[in-house]
């Protein structure tokens, strides 16, 4: 379960604290965040697209410093994320490599959650109002293993239901084919639910559940090359995975999942992961809708702006 409150703990507060990102407030300020509708066509086909900015230079550096931080938090801090995972074979630094809640433990990590690029284009891809689900950082330092394995995303959510998730992935880092980028294999969303492979370890696990047509499309699968800033956001059930870092410095990324905002619990049966003991508390069949799962974007209040349709995804 996860802690009572700390007075640290900025999950408390469902809205920006800080002015990191200013909102927009009329139809016209959100204009230049918008998706076009050949994004949206392009989404609907691939499972994911790219090379949306949502981060300056300024604000990568921030989030940068505040990551560097959670190497020397104290116990009371570290027992805010939900989940905290170093790479041992680092020692002795033991090199943060996986972690999910930041947003509970610094202003730069709350508030990138109102960054308006990414809650424009993540309302335009849910198709409807939607809430955080978590966050996750994943860090590969310089000439390092740190392989995310083949995997769909929700293949590890089905603890919620129903399936109506997104993911936005934003490089805190340039990222390349060499420090461990990304890739995706498009269309890969429409194969259905496949069976837990796992995550660490043999990156290629996956290709033992796959069928043969299945097999020659992953031939197809794309390096998502990405200055830092920018995102790519994919669907719940799109393959990706990354590579070993092999360069000479690191990879960093930080990703925001979200979900349709009536998403219930489905915990019916259901072990929980190790890795997700302190996630927030959910109740079988009754909306996540605690702190821990703060609104994003309200459709209904922020649509009475426009006067005009916004494209958007009919999520499947
Ligand atoms: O950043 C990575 O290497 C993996 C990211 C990932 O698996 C995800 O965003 O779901």
């Amino acid at each position: 379960m996860i802690p009572s409150h700390s007075s640290s703990d900025l999950s408390v507060h469902g809205n920006p604290i800080g002015n990191m990102f200013k909102q927009p407030s009329t139809a016209e300020e959100w204009e230049p965040y918008m998706l076009s509708e050949e994004q949206i066509a392009l989404f609907n086909k691939n499972g994911f697209i790219s090379g949306i900015k949502i981060l300056n230079e300024e604000q990568v550096d921030l989030l940068n410093k505040e990551l560097a931080s959670f190497q020397s938090l104290t116990d009371q801090e570290r027992s805010l994320f939900y989940h905290y995972d170093t790479n041992e074979s680092e020692d002795p630094d033991k090199v943060l490599f996986h972690a999910l809640g930041t947003w509970r433990v610094t202003p730069g990590f709350h508030d990138l959650l109102w960054a308006p690029a990414f809650r424009m284009a993540a309302y335009q891809l849910m198709g409807r109002s939607y809430r955080l689900f978590h966050d996750q950082l994943f860090c590969k330092p310089a000439l390092h293993g740190g392989v995310v394995a083949w995997h769909q995303d929700f293949s590890y959510w089905t603890f919620t239901k129903p399936m109506h998730h997104l993911t936005c992935w934003i490089g805190l880092d340039d990222t390349t084919k060499e420090n461990g980028c990304l890739y995706y294999v498009p269309g890969s969303h429409k194969w259905g639910l496949l069976p837990v492979t796992g995550l660490t370890g043999d990156m290629d696990a996956v290709r033992t559940v796959l069928n043969e047509e299945q097999l020659a499309i992953f031939e197809n699968r794309i390096a998502n090359e990405l200055p830092k800033g920018y995102a790519s956001f994919h669907h719940p059930l799109t393959m990706h995975g990354s590579y070993s870092n092999y360069s000479e410095s690191p990879r960093r990324a930080t990703v925001i999942n979200t979900m349709d905002h009536l998403t219930l619990g489905n915990l019916a049966g259901y072990e929980r992961l190790d890795a997700l003991a302190s996630f927030p508390e959910m109740i079988h069949d009754k909306p996540l809708d605690s702190q821990f799962f703060p609104l994003l974007f309200d459709g209904d209040k922020e649509l009475e702006k426009f006067k005009q349709n916004i494209p958007m995804i009919d999520f499947k």
